[in-house]
């Protein structure tokens, strides 16, 4: 089989990036490892940027995510029984759209089969050869039948655990890791949310994020050991520790319920350099972890599918390579930015089990700055709401 564009990973950089290639028409063939009903069963992001929201429309398929997603204009963050308001269209005049990465990935998935896109489920041993060559292919098993994919180019979307970073040599790739020590228990209940806005609690017990994916289904977090498994927390025991760890006038008015997912995420911060070798270019997860605080793992994931997007349209459009040699570089610019704001914001509102009594008048000090001060707060929405592409 031959196409255009080989995309490695059915997950939502992936599906982005097949749908838009269609709509200009050029081919694309998508190997996912899972099955389609696993993919969309991963609950993940919930906070879409202006920018994603854009390619989504670009795509297609903006028009379910434009009737069920909510607009926020800004956010709440707490310490203590203390709370106060980041307007967001104040600062920059950009809100985000609440919308689960779920229904993101639900809606890419319809295009594609509306497109006839080819997509090939629950594919193993995907390995990738030549990518240094001008003749890439891959070579991939679904059963027991062998396969092999010639292509022009291969797009690695297959996440932090995938394959494509792994091709690229060791003596050519850079990583820098952050592991975080602690993680994020997750949990999704059908209860109306706590409060219109997402609340980022910082508590002397510990981090708590209250968001929601629409006005029946809300989803919140709490700060969690890393030894800690899901099934450790009853859901009573993960009511009672949020409403520890929130404004206490929140917390009475919290309706809890028993939860329909719960699981626990590790923190950690990661890029690889570069995110391109030959005619291999890396997406998403695949090159870069983001904690996910500030919301940015899967808007960082669009803006590398909107780079690379344009190079791989510019090369066949006009023949220019000029897009795809300048991809790594464009994509890490932001892709750091991005790290760095993740790195401060969960510095700012989490417990961290080194921290002196110095360090948390610090971060006390730090969210009393942001709480009064218009430039820290602008400086906070400008890289929420997503910093221009
Ligand atoms: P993904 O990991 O989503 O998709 C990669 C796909 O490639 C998967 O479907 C996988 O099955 C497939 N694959 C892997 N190896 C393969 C192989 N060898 N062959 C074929 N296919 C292969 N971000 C936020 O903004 N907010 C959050 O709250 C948030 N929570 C998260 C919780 C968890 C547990 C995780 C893991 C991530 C979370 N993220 C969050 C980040 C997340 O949303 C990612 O940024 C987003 O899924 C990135 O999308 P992809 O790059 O497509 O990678
Ligand atoms: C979510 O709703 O899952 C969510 C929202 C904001 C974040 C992280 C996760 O920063």
């Amino acid at each position: 089989m031959k196409t255009q564009v080989a995309i490695v990973g059915g997950g939502p950089s992936g599906m982005l990036l097949a749908q838009l290639l269609h709509v200009r028409g050029i081919d694309s063939v998508v190997l996912e490892r899972k099955t389609k009903d696993y993919v969309l069963s991963r609950i993940r992001a919930g906070v879409l940027e202006q920018g994603l929201i854009s390619l989504m429309e670009e795509a297609g398929c903006a028009d379910r995510m434009h009737a069920e997603g909510f607009t926020h204009n800004g956010t709440l963050i707490s310490y203590g029984d203390e709370m106060f308001r980041v307007d967001f269209t104040e600062h920059t005049d950009k809100p985000v759209m609440v919308y689960g990465q779920t229904e993101v990935t639900r809606d890419l998935y319809a295009a594609r089969e509306r497109a006839g896109g080819p997509i090939e489920f629950e594919v193993e041993d995907v390995e990738i050869h030549g990518a240094d060559t001008t003749s890439p292919y891959l070579t991939y098993r679904v059963g027991t039948q062998e396969r092999r994919l010639e292509c022009d180019f291969v797009a690695g979307c297959d996440g932090f655990h995938g394959v494509s970073r792994q091709t690229i040599p060791l003596d050519v790739r850079r990583e820098y890791e952050k592991v975080y020590p602690f993680g994020w228990l997750g949990v999704l209940s059908e209860t109306p949310p706590v409060n219109e806005e997402l609340i980022y609690a910082n508590s002397e017990r510990g981090f708590a994020l209250c968001s929601m994916r629409n006005d029946t289904l809300s989803r919140y977090y709490i700060q969690c050991s890393l030894s800690d498994s899901p099934n450790d927390w009853t859901d009573a025991a993960f009511w009672e520790e949020l409403k520890r760890r929130i404004p206490k006038d929140q917390a009475d008015k919290l309706v809890t319920g028993p939860s329909i997912e719960k699981s626990i995420a590790p923190l950690r911060s990661f890029v690889t350099e570069p995110m391109r070798w030959g005619r291999l270019f890396l997406c998403g997860d695949a090159a870069h972890i983001v904690p996910p605080t500030g919301a940015k793992g899967l808007n960082t994931a669009a803006s590398d599918v909107h780079y690379l997007y344009n190079a791989l349209r510019d090369f066949y459009e006009n023949g220019s390579e000029a897009g795809i040699d300048g991809y790594s570089e464009k994509a890490l610019d932001r892709v750091w930015k991005t790290e760095r704001f993740s790195w401060w914001f969960s510095s700012l509102l989490h417990r961290y089990p080194d921290q002196s009594p110095f360090d948390i008048k610090m971060q006390v000090a730090e969210l009393e700055f942001l709480r009064s001060n218009k430039a820290a707060q602008r400086a906070m929405a400008e890289n929420y709401v997503g910093l221009p592409y």
